[in-house]
């Protein structure tokens, strides 16, 4: 079933009218706070999606930190707060009639594309799992680009790529080309991708479908190589009632995310391997300042433009320590365990992303790692009963050596006599009838 299409309010904000922006994906962790953060910037704001990362961390048997409640109800707590709406579109890019009848009705001038299969471990699970990642996330953006190029050929394509695609080579990474000059030669060339999981691949393959789709079609397209990034908070999310997801479990959780829940469980502290492994960070406030002013800064007609998403590299040691003396200030003491590294991977590495043309683009960081880590800490203090509940499925269990990591998936159970609640708390129910 879909709900109804909301005419949205009249822009307003502070002083920017933007143009309408369709955001694939609305109901994700980074999807719901884009929405409300391009409402306050004075943009019209549809969405789409189909609830199926709610359903996934539940086949995991996990649950977000934060509790998410219905979209309906969060649609509601956006006018009751903001006095603004959001159009919906609930459906599967999977389904190209839908994908062309949503363009149809709303002709966005941006589409922000962030409906895919985002975790590696869950790739990695078994072949299903691969194939379901790579298949749903391809698929869906073919669909958008044939769909675009037919009905809405001028519009932007912001595309959520991943830092990932690049691996970790032992030379600079630029963002996205690089020149080159071999056996006398020069040449401009995409940077050679070594992505590290079936989730990160689809990302590539992705990438080369938006670069060849923006060359044919001469379509509009800013590829998003994004960090990692941490937080619950932006500005727009004061109340409690526009919260988004937080993940914390191996499967759906990142990094430093999972630190803290661990350090407020009790658990160690989980760097994997040697832990000099090196990523580029991104707090979910300037994560969405960077997807706005791509919004708002659009590609060229035939450009695919690359830009590196992310404020700094750290090392997983680097984060874990951080946490557990930040972890101190709230009374905790958590210790930092080296499980084997269930993935493979490099411990120690060159890392050195270039990441210069969001700056170019008037990007400026705003938070300091320490800081949101201060404040993840006070909001999961508060969510910690809903941590206890599923700490059972906080340590890994999917091994990127295994072709079939079902079954240690499956023998995870609940450490505590009581187990997680069989029945979550009404405003946590999943979506009816997912897609
Ligand atoms: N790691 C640990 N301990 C843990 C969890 C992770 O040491 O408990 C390590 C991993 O081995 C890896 C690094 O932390 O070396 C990053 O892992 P992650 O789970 O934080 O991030 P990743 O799996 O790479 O994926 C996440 C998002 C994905 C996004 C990507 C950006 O799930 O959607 O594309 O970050 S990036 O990492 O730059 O590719």
């Amino acid at each position: 079933m879909r709900a109804p299409l909301l005419k949205a309010s009249p822009p307003h904000g502070d002083g920017v009218t933007g143009g309408k922006v369709l955001i694939t994906g609305i109901d994700g962790y980074s999807g719901w706070p884009l929405a409300l953060h391009l409402l306050a910037r004075g943009h019209e704001v549809v969405g789409v999606d189909n609830f199926v990362t709610r359903k996934r961390v539940r086949e995991v048997g996990s649950w977000s930190a934060t509790p998410i409640p219905p979209f309906a109800r969060r649609q509601a707590a956006v006018k009751a707060l903001l006095g603004k709406e959001i159009g919906f579109h609930r459906g599967d890019l999977a389904n190209f009639e839908f994908v062309r009848r949503v363009l149809e009705v709303e002709r966005p001038e941006t589409i922000v594309h962030l409906a895919e299969q985002r975790s590696a471990p869950y790739s990695m699970i078994d072949v299903h799992h691969a194939v379901d990642t790579q298949v749903g996330n391809l698929t869906g953006t073919l669909h958008l680009l044939y769909a675009m190029r037919e009905i809405v050929p001028s519009a932007h394509l912001v595309k959520m790529g991943t830092m990932g695609e690049y691996g970790t080579p032992n030379v600079d990474i630029p963002e996205g080309f690089f020149e080159i000059d071999y056996r006398g030669r020069q040449d401009r060339l995409p940077f050679p991708r070594q992505a590290g999981s079936w989730y990160h691949w689809s990302k590539v393959f992705d990438s080369g479908d938006v670069m060849f789709a923006s060359r044919i079609w001469k379509l509009r397209a800013t590829d998003v190589m994004q960090g990692v990034i941490y937080g619950i908070r932006t500005p727009e999310i004061a109340d409690d009632r526009l919260l988004t997801r937080f993940d914390f479990d191996e499967t759906w959780g990142t990094s430093l995310n999972r630190f803290i829940a661990q350090a407020v469980l009790g658990l160690p502290i989980t760097p994997y391997g040697r832990g000099d492994q090196r990523r580029g960070f991104i707090a979910l406030e300037d994560s969405m300042q960077s997807l706005r002013i791509a919004v708002e800064q659009p590609a060229a007609a035939g450009e695919y433009r690359v830009l590196n998403q992310f404020d700094a590299a750290y090392s997983v040691n680097e984060l874990a320590e951080l946490t557990a003396r930040v972890a101190g200030e709230f009374g905790l003491r958590p210790t930092i365990e080296h499980p084997p590294n269930p993935r493979t991977e490099a411990e120690a590495h060159y890392y050195h992303p270039i990441h210069d043309q969001l700056a170019t683009l008037g990007y400026r960081r705003t938070r300091e790692l320490e800081d949101v880590v201060r404040v993840i800490f006070r909001d999961l203090q508060r969510f910690r009963r809903r941590l206890e509940a599923r700490r059972h499925v906080v340590m890994p269990a999917v091994q990127w050596g295994s072709t079939d990591s079902r079954h240690a998936l499956a023998a995870r159970a609940p450490s505590s006599p009581a187990g997680p609640p069989t029945v979550p708390p009404a405003d946590d129910r999943p979506e009816h009838s997912l897609a």
